[in-house]
């Protein structure tokens, strides 16, 4: 079988990891990168021997890119997703698929109407954390309530894409891994609540300096879930606290730590490492394509927590508690 030609839109450190790990596996090569700034990417394609573009509608539409990997800002992957199902590519997303339910769906009917792959990264499912909680999650009984906080005291706030609505989605969509890792662990979500604020004007085109949004999740199997995302320079500490308590127990992942408290002993939980998680990936999107094997998320999983964070976002600005169809 061929080699497969592989093209990556964005320069940041998914679109770095990616090049890399597509270059090393014999079963792909890099074609192409595309970034705004002409220089830059050619120097991060030189050592692959690809080819720089500042057009991203070149690098879907190259005649040798099989697959096109969309490692850009959130606000952009929906429509570059698009040019390249319609171009007869696969495509690789890192999340969220796109900023709307709406868009997002019509993106899975196409892919299904052109019979391309499209897989929508979310390595936090690798992970080890997840992985420790997956295998410790039946220790614990029935789980009722999770708390969820992952908050980033950074001071002063970074000129960075993730800091303006408009780039990077409502907070629960830009970072949807945070509803993602509760809908793979606990299912369908009822109805949701939630507050948020910002800091700064955070009107379209202009950034924000904090954001805080503290939603409230009940799922359908009864489960009570307080999620809480936060970063900028009006917060003064980290915390990345995840507490699942059951009826026989709990685990707690405390930043690097995990615990599983039970009635006569507590375990401490090995998380393993964050990095890498990029590469398992790309091998397995490399499985897929080549061996037909399945991937360990589908785009239907990813759509289903973004049909949770729209209904969140929905409750933020309507300030009423919203149903999860
Ligand atoms: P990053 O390092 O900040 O890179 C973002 C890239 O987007 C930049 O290199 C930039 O490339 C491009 N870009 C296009 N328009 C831009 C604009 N107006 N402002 C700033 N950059 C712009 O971000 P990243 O962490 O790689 O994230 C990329 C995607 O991966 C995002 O969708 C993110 O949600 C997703 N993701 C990241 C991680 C992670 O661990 N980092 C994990 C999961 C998912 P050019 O300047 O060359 O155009
Ligand atoms: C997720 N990390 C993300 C996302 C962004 C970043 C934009 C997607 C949006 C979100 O879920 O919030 C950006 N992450 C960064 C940056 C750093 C960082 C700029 O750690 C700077 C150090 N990501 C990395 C690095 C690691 C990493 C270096 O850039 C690990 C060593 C891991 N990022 C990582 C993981 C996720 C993520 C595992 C999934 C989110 C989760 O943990 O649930």
């Amino acid at each position: 079988m061929d080699s497969i030609g592989v093209g990556i839109v964005g320069t940041g450190y998914a679109a770095k990891v990616r090049a890399e790990t597509f270059h090393g596996d014999r079963r792909s090569h890099l074609v192409a990168m595309a970034g705004r700034n002409l220089e830059k990417t050619q120097e991060l394609v030189a050592p692959y021997g690809a080819i720089a573009l500042t057009d991203w509608h070149a690098l879907v539409t190259h005649p040798s890119v099989d697959l096109v990997v969309i490692a850009t800002i959130n606000r952009d992957h929906g429509t570059i997703a698009r040019a390249a199902l319609e171009a007869h590519k696969h495509v690789v997303l890192e999340y969220p698929l796109a900023l709307t339910v709406a868009e997002a769906e019509s993106l899975l009917e196409l892919a299904a109407s052109k019979q391309r792959l499209l897989h929508v990264e979310h390595i936090e499912l690798l992970s080890g954390i997840h992985g420790a909680i997956a295998q410790s999650l039946p220790e614990i009984g029935t789980p009722f309530y999770v708390r969820y906080t992952d908050l980033t005291a950074k001071r002063p706030a970074p000129d960075r894409w993730s800091y303006h609505n408009d780039l990077f989605g409502f907070p629960f969509v830009g970072a949807l891994s945070r509803i993602h890792r509760l809908t793979n662990l606990f299912g369908s979500v009822a109805h949701v609540s939630c507050e948020s604020r910002f800091w700064g004007d955070g009107l379209p085109g202009q950034a924000f300096t904090t954001c805080i949004a503290s939603a409230q999740l009940k799922f359908t199997n009864g489960l009570i879930a307080d999620v809480v995302y936060g970063k900028g320079e009006a917060l003064w500490s980290d915390e990345r606290v995840l507490l699942i308590h059951g009826e026989q127990g709990a685990i707690q992942i405390a930043g690097e730590v995990g615990t599983l408290i039970l009635a006569d002993q507590e375990r401490s939980l090995d998380l393993g490492s964050r990095r890498g998680l990029f590469a398992k990936d790309t091998a397995m999107v490399l499985d897929a394509l080549t061996l037909g094997q399945p991937l360990y998320v589908t785009p239907q999983e990813s759509l289903y927590a973004l049909r949770v964070a729209e209904a969140i976002r929905c409750a933020s600005e309507t300030g009423r508690v919203v149903s999860v169809d």
